[in-house]
């Protein structure tokens, strides 16, 4: 297969192409070579004690006993502990993210900051009172070092329920305590996941399944809302800003320094030092024309929000930006980092320097990130990248790909957008739902993955949505996908939506498309679907919303997280790819259909995006007719032809 068929992104297609001249294998490659083990990718391979690894099959029709692994675990026990085991996985991935933020959060508050400070006053005393706190004539500073102590406890909690959980709609509150899945503690959750899959414990899918929900909402609700909820607080509430994406993004005469991963604590303060005098003087002495900073998954997402930073690519372009010679250093933290880079680095001259004691990669250059110390650290890092710069090694070859986006869509911001800024308020969107401009909502969010035609699913499911006026929020490497085909500016409206949601983005001057940030601010969605019940007229639950969320090119463990914490909240959820239970019809079968019955959402799987289109539509009007609000509108279904003709109007 050559490179036109492995991904829909010029820029890739360009940079593989390279990578085949310059004999560097990259994730592409490696996804052909290795096929997927066929058991262990539909959930029913257990290797969690010696007796095994069980590779076990569901009963053939010839069969007369159920297979089973040694200790007589059957299919749906096996795929049910092994994504519950995804699921805390995810959960604490998040999770740990959201503690880094609460610690720097705290020294803060205690008068540490050292270059982060409170930027979001507003949000402080909102969270303040989320966490029952009198607000009265305190300061800020004041109610800083409360909230991030009651913030960093979330993490430990034993009893009780997490504070966040009292946010969402009263409804879905009350069907989590009947159904008993309210989390109390985010550290308490996962390490009760883990304890039920260890061999011999919680044997029943049904209820491993049920400590599944309860983990996902710990992270959704709890660890994610956390991250997201201080990083505002710290770094600023995001707003509506200009900026670029694709590896066109990356300059040749400049320091490029790529900063890839997911917390924020880093690459703010890398931000922030690329204005310090020393170190512009030093990059003028190295004979550059400044310091160019862009960003690679989620980390990318977090910069963009708050400083415009612009994306040099999504997931499966990580390897792709060192591959143009042109990267001085790759900083890297936490999750999504391949053990590739060091190795495609090694072959450049590009310094892949690694930040966390969480996450070091032999071969990579390693720089403790101290974060009472956070300006120094960012310093120091930029020096070594300033310093490799008369060291490239070849003549850059960038592709010229870089594409207009508009990104900063915070929950707060789209309410201000919407009712504007003396009446804030989500009315607007919920009638022009009613109205029928707007056909519903959809989350659309999560990685890429090499196993299907990198951004094809993305891009093709979200172009579908809008062609068909259903409103897309959009995260993660998801939203960058998108932005790459140009979606993300208030002019797609015209070219790709709909006629009821044009009408609506061009009266409002937002895109069809609407970029909340990294995979923590998932936590965002939550808030605006929330904020969507508590306006009224459309349910009194967010199961009762026309909306639906999709992961079409997911591969990580936090995609499940984030998907069953969607589930959890009552969202229809659609993932593509592969589905991690198929080898149990048992477990899947409760998981597409009556887990529906416990939390009002449910998983589905389709890989193709078409389709994947229609059955998320296909759910909107469901909830529409449910709601009597679908004699609003006429449907319309747009085949291929009709779609062409939107795209050149
Ligand atoms: Fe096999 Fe049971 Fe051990 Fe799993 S727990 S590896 S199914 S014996
Ligand atoms: S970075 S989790 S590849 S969205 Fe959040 Fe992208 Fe998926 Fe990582």
């Amino acid at each position: 297969m050559g490179p036109e068929q492995k991904s829909i992104c010029p820029a890739t297609i360009e940079m593989l192409k390279k990578a085949g001249t310059d004999g560097i294998q990259t994730a592409f490659e490696r996804s052909g070579d290795l096929r997927p083990c066929p058991i262990g990718s539909q959930g029913t391979c257990c290797k969690i004690c010696a007796m095994g690894p069980c590779r076990i099959t569901a009963k053939k029709k010839d069969e007369q006993e159920e297979p089973l692994g040694v200790c007589g675990a059957n299919t749906s026990t096996i795929a049910a502990r092994n994504f519950l085991r995804m699921i805390a996985s995810g959960a604490a991935s998040h999770s740990d993210h959201g503690r880094v933020v609460a610690e720097v959060f705290n020294e803060v508050a205690q008068g540490h900051g050292n270059g982060y400070e409170i930027k979001d006053e507003k949000k402080l005393y909102q969270v303040a009172m989320d966490f029952g706190l009198d607000i009265e004539n305190k300061s800020a500073a004041e109610l800083a070092k409360e909230v991030g102590k009651l913030a960093l406890q979330e993490f430990g909690k034993q009893d009780g329920q997490l504070t966040f959980i009292q946010r969402a709609p009263e409804k879905r509150q009350a069907l989590w305590k009947d159904f008993g899945v309210i989390p109390r503690g985010v550290d308490r959750e996962i390490v009760e996941s883990l304890h039920r899959t260890h061999m011999g414990v919680d044997q029943d899918y049904k209820n491993i399944i049920k400590h599944g929900t309860r983990t996902s909402l710990a992270d959704g609700w709890g660890g994610s809302m956390i991250a997201t909820e201080l990083q505002d607080i710290m770094f600023g509430t995001p707003y509506p800003i200009l900026s670029k994406v694709n590896l066109g993004v990356i300059k040749s005469n400049m320091v490029n320094v790529i900063v890839h991963g997911h917390e924020p604590v880093l690459s703010e303060m890398i931000v922030q030092a690329c204005q310090d005098p020393e170190i512009k003087a030093l990059a003028e002495e190295k004979g550059a024309d400044g310091i160019n900073v862009a960003g690679i998954c989620c980390t990318a997402n977090e910069i963009l929000m708050r400083h415009g930073i612009p994306l040099a690519g999504n997931f499966l372009q990580q390897e792709l930006a060192i591959i143009t010679g042109a990267v001085d250093a790759m900083v890297v933290d936490v999750q999504c980092i391949m053990q590739s880079l060091s190795s495609v680095a090694a072959c450049y001259h590009t310094k892949l320097i690694t930040t966390s004691p969480r996450a070091k990669i032999a071969g990579a250059q390693h720089m403790e990130f101290i974060e009472h110390e956070p300006l120094e650290s960012a310093k120091a890092i930029l020096k070594e990248a300033i310093e490799n710069f008369p060291n490239r090694k070849v003549k850059p070859h960038i592709p010229k790909d870089e594409v207009d986006l508009v990104a900063g869509f915070s929950h707060e911001t789209v309410n201000y957008l919407l009712g504007g800024l003396f009446r804030a308020s989500y009315k607007p969107l919920n009638d022009n739902i009613i109205n029928g401009r707007i056909r519903g909502v959809a989350g659309v969010v999560g990685c890429n993955n090499p196993r299907v035609v990198h951004d094809n699913a993305h891009v093709t499911l979200v172009k579908e949505l809008i062609a068909n006026d259903v409103l897309v929020l959009q995260t993660g490497c998801s939203a960058m996908a998108t932005a790459k085909a140009g979606l993300l500016v208030p002019e797609a409206a015209a070219k790709f939506a709909g006629p009821g949601l044009a009408e609506v983005c061009e009266t409002v001057g937002i895109p069809p498309v609407i970029h909340m940030g990294s995979c923590v601010d998932n936590s965002r969605i939550l808030m605006a679907a929330t904020a969507l019940v508590k306006e009224g007229g459309l349910g009194e639950d967010i199961s009762d919303l026309p909306v639906a969320g999709a992961a079409p090119e997911w591969m990580s463990e936090k995609a499940v997280a984030i998907g069953h914490y969607f589930v959890s909240s009552g969202v229809y959820t659609v993932f593509g790819v592969s589905w991690p239970t198929l080898g149990s019809e048992e477990l899947t079968n409760y998981l597409f259909d009556s887990i529906g019955k416990d939390l009002g959402g449910k998983w589905a799987y389709e890989p193709d995006p078409e389709k994947m289109a229609q059955m998320m539509i296909n759910h909107i009007d469901e909830k529409r007719k449910a709601l009597g609000i679908d004699k609003a509108r006429e449907r319309v279904l747009y085949d291929m032809d009709m779609r062409r003709e939107l795209e050149t109007q």
